[in-house]
């Protein structure tokens, strides 16, 4: 499948938007008519009326749209140079907004998230509603420039501003079943135009190990460049996992659930041959139709050139310990 062997060929964004547009074309295929049936119906009536209506402006965001202020440095940044806002704003996957990245940010400017509530259920001790300016108010705000890449070999890199994933959970109290942890997506398809069709199976759904979302590397992003995270981005409260593929990332949560047995994540129910549960950037095990050895940084090799992938994206050393004797070709 498309790699760089094919000179005549010149940009590499020909490649990657060939990726693209056969993982759009999969789904065409594969008609997505199995999925509602795996679907986990757990905790669909908690979701549906997450999200309020009344309130802001259409396109405000929480915090009043504005600056984040003070954020604290974190050990965890590269000094990679950032992408531009522009980049990070406007090249997006956020399907519920548009299966193109320019849709998202198109497509998102009225969505309301605020007021927002996130529910908490599962094995904790503090199951409930939490309403998500509370959770902030008791969060310290830190900076966290990580590398993001995307299963479809791009890549690019972003000053997120996220607390810690370990510290927001610590406070619902998980018990010792806890083995992992599930994230939801706000369903609702009158402000999610891609919702009202069944290209995958919605709300959009992730989930992680207990140890993955207790790792320090793990963030729930509430902005970018220092100012509110802006729709496309998952307004008002997304995931950031920066060692796995970015459709682990999810975006715009409104229902966390600690569980005992490993939850199914959308991409794995679409495609269970190509996308699996763990989801690690891994150079060494290539997509089915497309190898992973290289990426293309957005905004940069105006002459198609890729740069390599890392294993684990780069943060190996944070979190290898957390595959020790996993056969990563098979649990990809
Ligand atoms: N709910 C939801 N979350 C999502 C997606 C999506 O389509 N829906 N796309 C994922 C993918 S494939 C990627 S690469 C990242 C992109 O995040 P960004 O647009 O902020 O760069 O979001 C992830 N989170
Ligand atoms: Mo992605």
């Amino acid at each position: 499948m498309p790699n760089n062997s094919t000179p005549k060929i010149l940009p590499s964004e020909i490649t990657d938007e060939q990726d693209y547009l056969n993982r759009r074309e999969f789904l065409r295929l594969a008609g997505v008519a199995t999925a509602g049936a795996l679907l986990s119906t757990a905790c669909q009536a908690d979701v549906s009326n997450a999200a309020a209506t009344a309130g802001k402006p259409a396109g405000e965001s929480n915090f009043s749209g504005g600056s984040l202020g003070k954020l604290q440095k974190s050990p965890f940044s590269t000094d990679e140079k950032p992408n531009s806002y522009e980049d990070i704003t406007t090249y997006n996957n956020f399907y519920e907004f548009g299966t193109g990245k320019d849709d998202p940010h198109r497509n998102s400017k009225d969505f309301v998230s605020k007021p927002w509530t996130v529910t908490i259920a599962g094995e904790c001790d503090k199951p409930g509603a939490y309403d998500f300016d509370d959770l902030m108010k008791k969060s310290t705000l830190e900076e966290r420039i990580y590398r993001l890449r995307c299963v479809e070999a791009w890549s690019m890199i972003v000053p997120w501003v996220g607390i810690s994933m370990a510290t927001l959970l610590k406070r619902f109290e998980p018990n010792s079943r806890a083995k992992f942890v599930k994230f939801t997506t706000l369903h609702d398809p009158e402000q999610m135009p891609t919702q009202r069709r069944r290209i995958l199976d919605w709300p959009y759904v992730e989930g992680l190990t207990i140890a993955e979302a207790m790792n320090p590397l793990t963030i729930m992003v509430v902005g970018v460049y220092g100012k509110v995270l802006p729709n496309q981005n998952g307004a008002p409260l997304r995931l950031m996992v920066p060692w796995k593929y970015g459709f682990k990332s999810i975006k715009s949560i409104v229902h966390i659930e600690f569980t005992e047995k490993q939850p199914l994540n959308t991409w794995q129910i679409s495609a269970p041959q190509e996308y699996g549960f763990y989801a690690n950037v891994n150079p060494d095990v290539d997509h089915p139709r497309w190898s992973q050895a290289r990426e293309r940084r957005i905004g940069t090799g105006l002459f198609g050139e890729k740069i390599p992938t890392l294993m684990f994206n780069g943060y190996g050393e944070h979190i290898a310990h957390l595959y020790s004797g996993l056969d990563l070709a098979k649990h990809f």
